[in-house]
């Protein structure tokens, strides 16, 4: 507990806005879930969902997870797929299945029948759990807070759980462009009101995942997502930097440097130096396979060092993961990854 405020100068606010820092700073997508001890243990006798209700443990495993990581950034621990629950749509996470979402959204009709939901308001929890994650925190760690994208989002609420083709969502959009607009509209307020409430609350940094979003040749992201991204970008707040990210979209990520994006969150199947220099960005995240983590510890050094030798030091470089930490990893070696990230660049 601190009574200082956040420090704006932190090495991981400086790399998001292009600064030199005075060594790489890292965190790992997922890192308070999945493998951490205390996790499990919390898990063995609540749901995820019942966690991500109680404000006291979120805050608990956020400060934990980045304490232990020695991390330079903390994140909200939640999940993409809450802000759905006001909207009317039952959320479970299934052992084996992962997220569902029921009824699932599979008619136009479905798409005005929808609530507004105010996403400043409809989830005070999760407000909670920022406010008392920031203030258990250190003044030199920033806490990121975030939001699912609405191509993702989406995608859950047709699908009605986890896909591979995403034909349900692309038969939406294709048949019937009209209910689709209408649905990231309504997406996109509901997310913009719901990061600026977690800026209010104390978030120093906006991640939005758009984890799904690959799936999309780059014309269709154009014409169907992309007005809808710089949409909900331009109404951030601008007091704080946002970084955008998906994953399998390397073919992608000129059209997702929307004005707004400071930093663009990219996976390891994404080429990360050529990416920057294409587009321009003013920060790149990214982006070690996180299977890297099941190599052993020799190895994993190495996987490390290609992808900082990739970054080449330059100014504006977080170090993460592709994508998030996958529950096969040992805590340990996520440890070791970013002592090694530091010691490296130090
Ligand atoms: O440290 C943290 O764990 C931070 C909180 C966090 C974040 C940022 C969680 C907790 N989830 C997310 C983001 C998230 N959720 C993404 C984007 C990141 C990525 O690409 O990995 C996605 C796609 C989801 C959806 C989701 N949530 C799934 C399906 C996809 C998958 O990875 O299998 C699942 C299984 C969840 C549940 C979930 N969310 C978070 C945790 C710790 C868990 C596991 C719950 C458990 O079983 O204990």
């Amino acid at each position: 507990m601190s009574n200082l405020p956040p420090d704006p100068d932190a090495p991981f606010l400086r790399a998001c806005r292009g600064e030199a820092t005075p060594w790489t700073p890292v965190w790992i997508m997922r890192q308070a879930g999945r493998t951490m001890n205390e996790y499990l243990e919390l898990r063995a006798r609540l749901s995820f969902l019942e966690l991500c209700e109680r404000p006291d443990l979120c805050a608990e495993m956020a400060v934990l997870a980045c304490e232990r990581l020695e991390a330079d950034a903390a994140i909200l621990f939640s999940d993409i797929l809450l802000v759905l629950q006001p909207f009317g749509f039952t959320l479970q996470y299934v052992e084996g299945q992962g997220p569902i979402l029921d009824p699932p959204l599979r008619a136009a009709g479905q798409v005005d029948a929808l609530p507004e939901v105010d996403g400043g308001t409809a989830l005070p929890h999760v407000l909670e759990a920022v406010r008392q994650t920031r203030a258990a925190l250190r003044p030199e760690t920033p806490l990121i807070g975030f939001s699912g994208a609405p191509f993702t989002l989406a995608s859950y609420l047709i699908e009605g759980g986890p896909s591979r083709a995403f034909a349900l969502t692309k038969r939406f959009m294709y048949q019937d462009p009209g209910a689709w607009h209408a649905l990231m509209e309504k997406l996109v307020r509901t997310c913009a009101g719901y990061l600026q409430a977690q800026v209010t609350a104390g978030a120093q940094a906006l991640q939005v995942f758009d984890s799904w979003v690959g799936c999309l040749a780059p014309p269709d992201y154009r014409e169907l997502v992309r007005p809808h991204m710089e949409a909900l970008f331009a109404a951030l707040p601008a007091e704080v930097p946002h970084i955008h990210f998906a994953t399998g979209a390397a073919t992608l990520a000129d059209d997702m440097l929307v004005p707004g994006v400071d930093v663009l969150g990219l996976d390891h199947r994404t080429p990360l130096a050529a990416t920057w220099e294409r587009t321009g960005a003013r920060g790149v995240q990214g982006n070690l396979d996180p299977c890297a983590l099941l190599a052993p510890p020799d190895r994993l050094a190495g996987l490390v060092d290609r992808v900082l030798a990739d970054a080449g030091g330059r100014p504006g470089h977080i170090f993460n993961l592709g994508s998030g930490l996958l529950p096969e990893t040992d805590f340990e070696q996520a440890i070791r990854m970013v002592a090694h990230v530091h010691e490296r660049t130090t």
